[in-house]
């Protein structure tokens, strides 16, 4: 091929003679404010530093380990969990059985907040979402038959996460396993919690101290275990670009390793257990691209601290693939959805792996849908060929200028984050949360309007879904089995044994002197709960409060002048006009469900659209909810549900509106709620539900016909 051909410029007019309008037109402008163009050549590659470097050496751009999946492939390890301890360790030990190669503990949203299954608050909230523990003895069931020297356990905790590490410990000392054999990671990244996932329990500063504590414990007594696992995961599906997920991610692990710098550690004790979370969405190639441009990142943040090991400068993430890709519409395709998000977090260079179930939009897997994930991996691995070369997309014109690129603007985000102080102060002035719920809500426009194409939902659309099989947990039964093994617990325990573990931790906590999780461990040993060891922690670290707050001018700008928009602006007005005030809708968040994307996103578009907003706070009970939609004399409350809670608490403050004489207030309900429970939630009194997938503007149009009916009626 001559020189001339490959010129651009030659490309340039070739490329519009076929199209016949400019090739400029091609552009892809990404939410990361990337200018992705319809061809790269080697002009790209000119001063791109890292494309020199090799695998296993810094900056690792091409992956922590020189032989990478050549010499063994990334860890297969679906995040699972639900219900009681003895079904969550069936399903573990099904799932090793068939393939599964590492364990991944989901916990409920009671435990998440360090309650116990017989408080009042969580009764919605046990082992809906993932599986109830409350003390060593779930533990030991959880693991039972599974050995704990062998197989490495990752657990998703960052609220109570010293009581549960705790528990671990015990539970894997009592399996005959020492604490130093243990191997696994716990989530422990409290930061992204304020941000995103809500499930905090104390306030920024006794958090981080926490975290501090547990890097001092595990580098000191368990030398293979990962004491961080710091994510963006959640980020991403609160709304984040890849770039926001890169750079606050990367910014909150330098805030870690301050921390732990700050506890008198020296980095290399600790940094190489350091390990990353990162989710993984249908952004094929900038996805591959994110994870190699996130080992580059962490080398140049960390050679800041001097480390003397290689390993100190290498990052290590699992992946996870999209939750926020999957669509209950057409629910099939999510298969394909994962598969090709699965194959970029391979090419990127993974070293661990969770792959979605495709009914993870609507419910918890079934052992159905959870095969068919996990057999995405086992495919990848073992039929693709994926697995035989160390970072095939090196070189490429197009990969490489993107790693380059979104090492750059995430860095540019880094810098801004450092120049407010670093993340703790960013994360206090919201600076993250704002950027994030922006783009969320950015992108649901985008969708909503047309303009980003989902198969299956906002194109193509079937005529007729059919229903598939869900898993559902009888909640009430799960509770009933755990605060009978409480009961057992408490009884069974010396509480004398149990009051001073308590008191000496609770002295640990208030003096800053001492390990946090050297005294949980006494504590968990002597059979206190997961609730009380965070109580006496509570007692005085206080509890984090959050308030709402909702970005305004996002989705209205999205869709300035267009009819659809103004159509429905001008018919709320109207019915604001007859009824003398602007329809006020309560967006509210019951039980211990702290996923608040959609109700973000519903509290901006439809403050935007013109109706009067008020967010409620997150982890109301339902009479809290309906106290305050009383007070503040709303006119519709909709909840917001995707912890699965819906069938326990919409039911209830339908109850405890109507016992305050507010019946005419419309309830609807919105988020993770399977098809099949629809005509439950209508017969109990819910005006309408709004599955996964919802049109803002449809929902609007929705509610403001049941108001203007009732008015009618
Ligand atoms: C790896 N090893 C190798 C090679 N590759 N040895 C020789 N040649 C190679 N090519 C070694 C490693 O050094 C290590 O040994 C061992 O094999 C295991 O490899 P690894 O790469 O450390 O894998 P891993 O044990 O699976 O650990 C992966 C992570 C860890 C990422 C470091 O933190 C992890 O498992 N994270 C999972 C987090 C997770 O599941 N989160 C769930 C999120 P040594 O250890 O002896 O060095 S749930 C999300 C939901 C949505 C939520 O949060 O709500």
């Amino acid at each position: 091929m001559s020189k001339d051909r490959n010129h651009a410029e030659n490309w340039s007019a070739l490329a519009e003679k076929e199209l016949k309008r400019p090739a400029e037109s091609l552009v892809w402008h990404t939410p990361e404010g990337i200018d992705v163009k319809p061809l790269y050549t080697a002009d790209d590659l000119a001063g791109i530093d890292h494309l020199g470097s090799l695998p296993g050496f810094a900056p690792f751009v091409r992956g922590p380990r020189a032989t990478m999946y050549t010499g063994r492939p990334w860890t297969i390890r679906q995040y699972a969990g639900f219900s009681t301890a003895e079904e969550s360790n069936a399903f573990y030990r099904k799932a090793l059985a068939a393939g599964q190669q590492g364990v991944s503990v989901a916990f409920d949203l009671a435990t998440h907040r360090g309650y116990d299954s017989d408080h009042p608050r969580v009764v919605g909230d046990v082992g809906k979402a993932g599986v109830a523990i409350d003390s060593v003895e779930d533990m030991k069931v959880l693991f039972d038959g599974i050995p704990l020297e062998k197989v490495s356990v990752s657990m998703t905790m960052n609220g109570a996460v010293i009581p549960i590490l705790a528990n671990f410990i015990v539970a894997g000392e009592e399996q005959g396993v020492s604490r130093a054999e243990l191997s696994g990671t716990i989530q422990n990244d409290i930061l992204k919690e304020f941000m995103v996932r809500n499930t905090y329990i104390y306030p920024p500063e006794p958090s981080m101290r926490i975290i501090a504590d547990i890097i001092e414990y595990t580098a000191r007594e368990m030398p293979r275990f990962n004491s961080l696992s710091i994510s963006g995961y959640h980020m991403q599906e609160a709304g984040a670009t890849l770039v926001q997920e890169l750079a606050f991610t990367l910014a909150d692990g330098r805030e870690y390793v301050r921390a732990a710098l700050g506890k008198g550690l020296n980095v290399d004790d600790f940094a190489g257990r350091l390990s990353f979370f990162f989710a993984i969405g249908m952004n094929f190639f900038m996805e591959a691209a994110k994870l190699r441009a996130a080992r580059l990142l962490w080398t140049r943040i960390m050679q800041q601290f001097e480390p003397k090991k290689s390993s100190s400068l290498m990052l290590r993430t699992h992946c996870q693939t999209s939750g926020v890709s999957l669509q209950e519409q057409d629910p099939y395709n999510n298969i394909v959805r994962t598969a090709f998000e699965a194959m970029s977090a391979a090419l990127g260079g993974t070293q661990s792996l969770h792959t979605n179930s495709f009914d993870e939009a609507i419910a918890l897997p079934t052992e159905f849908s959870a095969r068919i994930a996990r057999n995405t991996q086992l495919i990848l691995q073992h039929e693709t060929g994926v697995t035989k070369v160390v970072d095939p997309l090196a070189g490429s014109f197009y990969v490489e200028s993107l790693t380059n690129e979104l090492a750059e603007k995430a860095w540019a985000l880094i810098e801004e984050v450092e120049a407010l102080g670093g993340m703790t102060k960013a994360v206090n002035e919201g600076l993250p949360k704002r950027l994030i719920e922006e783009a969320a809500t950015r992108r649901q426009a985008a969708v909503d309007k047309g303009e980003e194409v989902v198969v299956g939902v906002n194109k193509y659309r079937l005529e007729n879904e059919a229903d598939i099989d869900i898993l559902e947990i009888d909640n009430t039964a799960v509770r009933a089995a755990q605060i009978k093994r409480l009961e057992d617990t408490r009884r069974r325990r010396d509480s004398v044994k149990v009051k001073q573990a308590l008191g000496a931790l609770g002295d640990v906590a208030r003096s800053g002197k001492g390990n946090l999780l050297e005294a949980a461990v006494e504590a968990a040993r002597a059979r206190a709960t997961v609730g009380e060891i965070s109580d006496a922690m509570r007692e005085s670290f206080g509890s984090h409060v959050a308030t709402p707050k909702v970005v305004r001018n996002i989705y209205g700008k999205a869709y300035e002048g267009e009819p659809e928009l103004t159509i429905l602006a001008d018919r709320l007005e109207t019915f604001s006009r007859s009824i003398g005030a602007r329809p006020k809708i309560m967006v509210a968040k019951l039980g211990q469900d702290g996923h608040d994307r959609g109700a973000k996103i519903i509290s901006s578009a439809f403050g935007d659209i013109g109706f009067d907003v008020l967010a409620g706070p997150l982890f109301q009970t339902p009479e809290e909810a309906a106290a305050m939609a009383v007070d503040a004399k709303v006119h519709v409350v909709g909840v917001s549900s995707l912890a699965a809670g819906h069938k326990t608490l919409l039911p209830q403050l339908v109850e405890a509106l109507k016992a305050k004489g507010a019946q005419d207030i419309v309830v609807v309900c919105g988020g993770v709620v399977p098809r099949q429970d629809y005509r439950f939630l209508l017969d109990h009194g819910v005006a309408a539900v709004f599955g996964p997938g919802t049109n803002v503007l449809d929902a609007g149009r929705t509610i403001l016909d049941i108001m203007e009916g009732r008015r009618r009626n």
